[in-house]
């Protein structure tokens, strides 16, 4: 018998962007995501399936092998530090910037910098890095909100167009990473099932090459 592949995706652009590279590789759900309430997929290949989950929660599914593989943004990958995963493909999609932003107008801050952001672990250590002492405000989103209502002087986000920074008076002031999605493999599942991850990291490697 083929061993079964399960991979975990997140609804939303990830969904949409992986879509295409799983086709070229052979691979279709039999279920619409956004009209299934199914949190499972089967697809076009009977041994593969796909588990659609929340995006921050696709390093842990695939870290303790609850799913063999799964695609995740390199800002969630980094957050998660990266245990138990192997990270062999770049997919080149969903690509956005983390970036440090602030209120185009800011008057000088007086005390401790603070910054809101979801990404505490990345925050912490860069600014560390950089040796500058701030306070960390942990939001789940809609960080561009913060520096408008005096919650944060900073945040750090993810920037594409730049168009939600500006919406909202504010500016990118520095680069923290380029941030694109990635196909993380579960260090257990890359050994036991070996052949047929290999050959699934070929197909998409060779779709991501023609898209
Ligand atoms: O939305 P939900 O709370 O369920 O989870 P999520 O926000 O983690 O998932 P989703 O689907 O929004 O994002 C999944 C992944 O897509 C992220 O982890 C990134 O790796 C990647 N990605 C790429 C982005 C963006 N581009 C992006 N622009 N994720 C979010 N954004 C948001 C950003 O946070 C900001 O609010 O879009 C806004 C900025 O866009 P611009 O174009 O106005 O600059
Ligand atoms: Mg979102």
């Amino acid at each position: 018998m083929k061993n079964t592949l399960t991979i975990a995706l997140s609804k939303g652009r990830i969904f949409e962007e992986t879509l295409p590279l799983l086709k070229r590789a052979g691979i279709e759900p039999t279920d619409d995501p956004n009209k299934s309430r199914k949190l499972i997929l089967s697809t076009t290949r009977d041994d593969v399936k796909l588990v659609i989950i929340r995006a921050a929660d696709v390093p842990t599914y695939v870290q303790y092998g609850a799913a063999d593989m799964g695609v995740a943004g390199k800002d969630v990958l980094m957050e998660h530090g990266g245990d138990g995963l192997y990270e062999p493909l770049d997919l080149q999609i969903a690509k956005c910037k983390l970036m440090v932003a602030a209120p185009v107008q800011r008057s000088k801050i007086s005390g401790r910098l603070r910054v809101a952001t979801k990404y505490l672990n990345i925050t912490r250590q860069y600014f560390a890095q950089q040796g500058t002492q701030v306070e960390l405000i942990k939001l789940y989103g809609s960080m561009e909100l913060a520096p408008l209502v005096g919650l944060a002087d900073y945040i750090v986000d993810l920037v594409d167009t730049g168009n939600t920074l500006k919406a909202n008076g504010l500016e990118p002031t520095e680069h923290i990473a380029d941030i694109s999605s990635r196909l993380v493999v579960n260090k257990a599942s890359m050994k036991m099932k070996h052949a047929s991850i290999q050959g699934f990291i070929e197909h998409m490697a060779a779709a991501v090459a023609n898209n």
